[in-house]
């Protein structure tokens, strides 16, 4: 089939992204061992996180969906039509496909770091959506939001669904706001954000999303080490390790690990390390929010008039604020 005209022939050039062999390493050389959870996402990763979104148990996708379904006209009076709409983290792009009607972007830039299914993505999506102008980059934006000059400085709509900002620290959390806002014209009004986050609410609730009956956030939690494996040329074998997680309420945050189901030895070209049975990888923290934490940490990153959207049972907020 005749690729459409509006896909680039190839990856707009991405600023270095640092070597995920060096980072990677530092972190499982750590007294308490770490994996960054971009790291989740190589071509399997994304099809299980896909298939997350449609567990039973994992009720953030479907509710952020219902909240833009049931007020895309209030969204779209609150940003106006005809943005740049940049969707950061846009695996599949079908959260950010589903406001094109409403929003009317006039170019839309979808940034991932899995190139491979964010290439699939949008070669899908350009078929659906031929008139729109697309610009795909793959590239791991929670370092740096440096982007091309083809992207349309004007009236840019930082897209940032599915509270993966949950997935900083607090810190982390408030550095790449303040990052998304420095990427927005100086001017007051001109550009903002629309961005997902998942609200604290009952501890089965959460600790089901992370723990389904099926065992498909285990399988998404231990392919990260085949990703590791890919990347380092270590030898974990995933059978040695088990999915845990579970919802610590002081720091309002679903923490996920690994951990070694024996005494075990890993190694990598240069280096190895001994884990006890029972010791644990740290792959991910997923916070949980409040309404004055959202408006708080907006606030705090430079952007001002916040509306907010909510479902019925008050699990998850959308919200818009401006430059
Ligand atoms: C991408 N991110 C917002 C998901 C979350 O809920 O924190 C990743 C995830 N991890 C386990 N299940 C889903």
């Amino acid at each position: 089939m005749a690729q459409p005209a509006l896909i680039p022939s190839r990856w707009e050039d991405a600023p270095d992204q640092g070597a995920p062999q060096a980072e990677l390493l530092a972190g499982l050389a750590a007294p308490e061992a770490v994996i960054s959870p971009k790291y989740f996402y190589d071509p399997l990763g994304s099809k299980l996180f896909e298939a997350i979104c449609a567990l039973p148990e994992y009720y953030p996708t479907r509710t952020e969906a219902a909240i833009h379904a049931t007020h895309q006209q209030a969204i779209a009076a609150s940003v106006g039509q005809g943005c740049t709409l940049i969707d950061l983290g846009a695996g599949n792009c079908a959260k950010a496909a589903s406001l094109f009607a409403a929003l009317q972007p006039r170019q839309y830039v979808p940034v991932d770091i899995s190139a491979d299914f964010l290439h699939q993505s949008v070669a899908g999506l350009q078929e659906r959506f031929p008139q729109l102008p697309m610009l795909p980059l793959a590239m791991d934006f929670s370092t740096t939001l440096e982007l091309p000059a083809s992207v349309d400085g004007q009236r840019r709509l930082f897209f940032y669904p599915g509270s993966s900002l949950g997935n900083f620290d607090p810190r982390q959390a408030l550095a790449f706001l303040r990052r998304v806002r420095a990427a927005l014209p100086p001017g007051k009004g001109d550009g903002g954000i629309l961005i997902g986050l998942d609200l604290v609410k009952d501890v089965r609730v959460l600790e089901a999303a992370y723990d389904d009956a099926i065992g498909v956030t285990a399988s998404f939690n231990l392919n990260v080490l085949n990703h590791v494996n890919a990347l380092t040329g270590a030898d974990f074998n995933p059978r040695d390790w088990r999915h845990v997680s579970f919802y610590n309420a002081r720091q309002q945050r679903i923490e996920m690990y690994l951990e070694a189901r024996r005494d075990l030895i890993v190694r990598w070209p240069d280096g190895r390390r001994t884990f006890r049975q029972g010791e644990r990888i740290h792959t991910e923290y997923s916070h949980k929010f409040t309404e004055q934490d959202i408006l708080g940490l907006l606030e705090q990153a430079g952007f001002g008039n916040c509306r907010m959207w909510f479902d019925q049972r008050r699990w998850f907020a959308v919200c818009h604020a401006q430059a």
